[in-house]
């Protein structure tokens, strides 16, 4: 079965007043997430060895493996890009209390959190993402990858909640201005309700 692009969980103008505008989402879900799921479902569909897996293995399966670094690219953006809607909110930035006290715990305070968060945004050179990822020894850590990597094959830990770095996920709304793009995203975008549910 083909692979499919989720429907956003909120309206393309729901996130308009909070720093990300309609024409920013129709583009980025609508065009660049839609033409990772085309390009993987025409990989699928041209080789066996990937066909009846899920997203998760196909990523795993194709992961450092030159010859299919088109399937990895395509496979992994279509995952982190599921994840990174999930990741924001119309009501975004309030910090669930059992989500502070661990991020206090673990990187000392709110605003220490963000300040990590936001160096690893601004510091992934080029395309990428910045993650909240629960990592195999039970703390919370900041990562970040390049291009279409993801924790699911760093080995890093559980990816929580995910900023795409990318230029096309910010440039209508914050032109050049990088850091300007995550601060909005960690004070008025992210879904830490969210991440504080994969928490478990
Ligand atoms: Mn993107």
């Amino acid at each position: 079965m083909a692979f499919e692009l989720p429907s956003l969980p909120y309206s393309h103008n729901a996130l308009a007043g909070r720093g990300m505008c309609q024409e920013t989402l129709e583009l980025h879900h609508d065009k660049h997430h839609q033409a990772y799921v085309t390009a993987l479902n025409g990989f699928v569909e041209k080789n066996a060895a990937l066909q009846g897996k899920s997203l998760e293995a196909i990523i795993q399966l194709a992961h450092g493996k030159a010859d299919m670094a088109p399937v990895f690219n395509n496979a992994g953006q279509h995952w982190n890009h599921s994840l990174a809607w999930l990741s924001m909110s119309p009501t975004g930035g309030g910090v669930p209390g059992k989500l502070e006290g661990k991020l206090i715990e673990d990187f000392g305070s709110l605003s220490a959190f963000k300040e990590a968060f936001k160096a690893a945004a601004i510091g992934q050179f080029g395309s990428g993402w910045a993650w909240l990822v629960l990592a195999p020894d039970g703390k919370l850590k900041i990562t970040k990858t390049a291009n279409a990597s993801t924790p699911l094959v760093t080995g890093e830990g559980k990816a929580l909640i995910v900023l795409d770095v990318w230029e096309h996920g910010y440039y209508l709304d914050f032109r050049n201005r990088r850091p300007d793009y995550a601060q909005n995203w960690l004070d008025k975008l992210a879904n830490y309700e969210f991440a504080a549910a994969q928490l478990g």
